[in-house]
């Protein structure tokens, strides 16, 4: 019998609460990544809806006609080219805020790993060296007394921000325009934040201003004793620059959840001691990932229900549905 719901398209792999939830509304399409979008013309005819925890680019957006919402498993939502959807009245959805204390409380643990070293701590104490040889050696930095600096103050930035006002340090931040009533310090350029501060943690998303904007200059203002940490994405740091500065003692240390070009992570990070690698796990709770599922299925159906998603980007403003 044919499915006379709407058609939702979900390409590659995805939480499967998406797929559940969508299943009991929707006529699902999942399909392969491949080369492509493989799919007959009468499937694409039908698909309004799109579900996607990767990557939508023009191509894939110009093969379904009647394609209305893309909904995308994730704040960032850089590997969907919103511009072709807003040009094509397409409304592109998010899923802000719902992960916002999971992402900054990774962000904090990733930087007592990196300032305190207890993953390999931890590693001394399974492979007996506690035992055999004693104290594990002491770390090198502290969190006490350090100067923050915070390269976005978005949602998450802000989160941050707040988690390490109990830690007594001083707390400044980077973003284009100053953010009202707040008690930490505004540095107007990142170079001049660098320069005050020890401690960089940046959570920017992926656009063309961001791109590789932590370089040499930056990191050698953080000096030897100076820190930088990295939750947003990996496009905002010129990889050689921080390699050779880590391994030349430029910079103290790092702690780096994302990379350039995910899941490949250069040698040279894999062959320093003095940098802390998580495979991109910051909103990676089961109850977190839960919240950002529903959030994509949410806007779906609110889409289609009321012509009004839940957490539209602001790069393409809903038109109620005509
Ligand atoms: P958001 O609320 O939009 O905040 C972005 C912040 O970055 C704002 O303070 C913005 O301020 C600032 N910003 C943007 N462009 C900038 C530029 N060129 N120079 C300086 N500051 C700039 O976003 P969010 O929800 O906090 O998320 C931020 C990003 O984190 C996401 O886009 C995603 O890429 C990343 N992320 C990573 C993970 C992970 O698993 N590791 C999880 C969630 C999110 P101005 O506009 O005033 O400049
Ligand atoms: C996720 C993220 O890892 O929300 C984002 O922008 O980077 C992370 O929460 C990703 O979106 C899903 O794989």
């Amino acid at each position: 019998m044919p499915d006379n719901r709407i058609a939702v398209l979900v390409p590659g792999k995805i939480h499967p609460r998406v797929l559940e939830r969508l299943g009991k509304q929707f006529d699902v399409i999942s399909v392969d990544r491949g080369n492509g979008p493989k799919v007959d013309a009468d499937t694409a005819g039908r698909v309004r809806g799109v579900a996607v925890g990767g990557g939508f680019d023009a191509a894939w957006i110009d093969s379904f006609p009647n394609l209305e919402v893309i909904a995308n498993f994730g704040v960032g939502y850089d590997g969907i080219d919103v511009k072709h959807a807003a040009s094509k009245g397409i409304v592109v959805t998010n899923t802000p805020d719902v992960l916002n204390d999971e992402v900054a409380d990774t962000a904090i643990a990733l930087l007592l790993n990196t300032l305190r070293q207890f993953p390999k701590a931890e590693d001394w104490l399974r492979e007996g060296r506690w035992a055999k040889e004693g104290a594990f050696p002491l770390s090198r930095f502290s969190m006490k007394g350090r100067r923050v600096g915070i390269n976005g103050l978005g949602r998450i930035g802000l989160e941050i921000a707040r988690r390490l006002e109990p830690f007594k340090v001083r707390i400044g931040y980077h973003t284009r325009s100053p953010r009202d009533s707040l008690p930490y310090d505004y540095y107007p350029t990142l170079k001049e934040m660098a320069q005050s501060v020890d401690t960089l943690i940046s959570i920017v998303p992926k656009t063309p201003e961001t791109h590789k904007v932590i370089n040499a200059e930056i990191l050698s203002a953080l000096g030897p004793q100076g820190v930088f940490i990295n939750v947003g994405r990996g496009w905002s740091v010129d990889d050689d620059a921080l390699i050779a500065a880590l391994g030349n003692g430029t910079l103290g240390a790092a702690g780096l959840d994302v990379f350039y070009d995910e899941p490949n992570v250069p040698a040279g990070y894999l062959a320093l001691k003095n940098v802390s690698l998580l495979p991109h796990v910051a909103s990676a709770s089961m109850p977190t990932r839960d919240a950002m599922a529903d959030l994509v299925v949410d806007n779906i159906i609110e889409w289609f229900a009321k012509g009004q998603p839940l957490t539209p980007v602001p790069e393409t403003p809903v038109k109620p549905r005509g």
